[in-house]
């Protein structure tokens, strides 16, 4: 069973093999998580993007890529549901955890740190997010030494100390 270690903080400067991000299908940058993974990785992120996901990225799968300048040595892309859109299938959301972990194992990674998928523009609601997070993370097949959950607000850092306490 993985064993889920909370963070309060962005996930861009974690020191991990692998690093999270939330995208979008069209997997060409974004706002939110996908910004700031941009942003601090440089454009290194946006060429692999280019050159391995021609045509995007569907909901629920995940792919990676290098991390440019970021201290991880890959960034797992993943789609999430976009609830805010009328995309409610939680499947898809917990996918989008399983398949980050499965791509992580296949890398040989052996610490990854996610954000809170779907939480932010697409909308879906805080405590369930993490629930989903929390219930994908735990029951993945795929088992890693170091699984973070980094939330970027004291609101939804709490909110995730909460669920990991119950
Ligand atoms: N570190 C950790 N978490 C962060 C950071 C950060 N630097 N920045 C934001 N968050 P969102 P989504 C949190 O909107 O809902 C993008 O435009 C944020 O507070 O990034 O899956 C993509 O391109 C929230 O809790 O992702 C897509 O179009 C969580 O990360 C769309 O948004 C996810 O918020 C995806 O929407």
């Amino acid at each position: 069973m993985n064993v889920i270690t909370p963070v309060l903080g962005d996930i861009t400067t974690q020191q991990v093999d692998a690093i999270v991000n939330a995208a979008n299908n069209a997997m060409r940058g974004g706002g939110g998580v996908d910004g700031a993974i941009h942003r601090a990785g440089g454009p290194a992120i946006l060429r692999d993007c280019i050159a391995r996901f021609p045509n995007g990225l569907a909901t629920g799968d995940a792919g990676w890529t290098t991390a440019g300048e970021l201290p991880a040595r890959w960034v797992i892309h993943t789609v999430g549901p976009n609830y805010a859109a009328g995309q409610r299938d939680r499947a898809l959301l917990l996918s989008c955890y399983r398949r980050a972990l499965e791509i992580a194992g296949e890398l040989g990674a052996r610490s990854i740190a996610f954000p809170l998928i779907s939480a932010g523009v697409y909308g879906w609601p805080l405590d369930d997010a993490i629930a989903a997070a929390v219930e994908a993370i735990t029951g993945a097949t795929t088992q890693l030494d170091d699984v973070r959950l980094v939330a970027f607000s004291r609101n939804s850092y709490d909110a995730v100390l909460q669920q990991l306490a119950a």
